[in-house]
């Protein structure tokens, strides 16, 4: 939890990551935003996590293209017996979320090798595997969403200047520090509207054709 805030240089590097930030820019737009950077430590034994969709809070039917999209880094080996991600191929396209225990046959397990990372869009119904091995299972979430949309960690109150400062632009979008809502005096409303002038071509941008 706040893994952006607490962990410094590292963790800045992790959510600009050359390889797994243009897979989220293409699923998510330039604008977006983390919504939260989260550690997960499994032991042997811990039980399966049920078949579910990263997109909440959004009403049936989920629009087609991404509003959340997340990467999974595996910081140790990520087999089946390790407890790994597993996913509902296809299962972006239902537009729903599961019910009621769907999914939970279809499900099949994502493996890789430590170090890899694993891409996928919000609506993608997925949980994970039980692990059988006595070592632990290390992985970082690192969920991403669109500019509109409230994160589940505010890092744009949290995070001081000299980290703003030592990163390049684009780090203000993904840390919410310059989205175009949300003011709360005149003078930020101003900062907003000018902010709005200079990127309505990011903002206001439709594709012809979603992911
Ligand atoms: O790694 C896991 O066990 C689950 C990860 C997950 O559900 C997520 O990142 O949304």
């Amino acid at each position: 939890m706040l893994l952006l805030s607490r962990g410094g240089r590292p963790f800045e590097k992790l959510v600009q990551h050359p390889v797994a930030l243009p897979l989220i820019t293409y699923l998510l737009g330039a604008s977006c935003t983390i919504s939260s950077v989260t550690g997960y430590v499994k032991g042997r034994g811990e039980t399966a996590l049920g078949v579910h969709s990263d997109t909440a809070y959004v009403s049936d039917p989920l629009p087609p293209y991404a509003q959340l999209a997340n990467v999974n880094y595996c910081l140790t080996d990520y087999t089946e017996a390790d407890g790994c991600l597993t996913i509902v191929p296809g299962s972006h396209r239902y537009c729903h979320r599961p019910r009621g225990g769907e999914g939970t046959r279809e499900a099949i397990p994502v493996e890789a090798p430590a170090c890899a990372a694993v891409v996928f869009h919000g609506n993608t119904w997925h949980g994970a595997k039980p692990r059988t091995k006595s070592v632990l299972r290390l992985t970082i979430s690192s969920l991403y969403c669109r500019m509109y949309m409230r994160p589940q960690e505010r890092y744009d109150s949290i995070l001081g200047d000299e980290v703003l400062e030592r990163n390049p632009p684009r780090f203000r979008d993904l840390v919410g520090t310059d989205v175009p809502t949300g003011w709360a005096s005149s003078d930020d409303a101003r900062r907003i509207v000018n902010l709005r002038k200079e990127n309505a071509g990011r903002y206001y941008r439709t594709r012809g054709q979603h992911a």
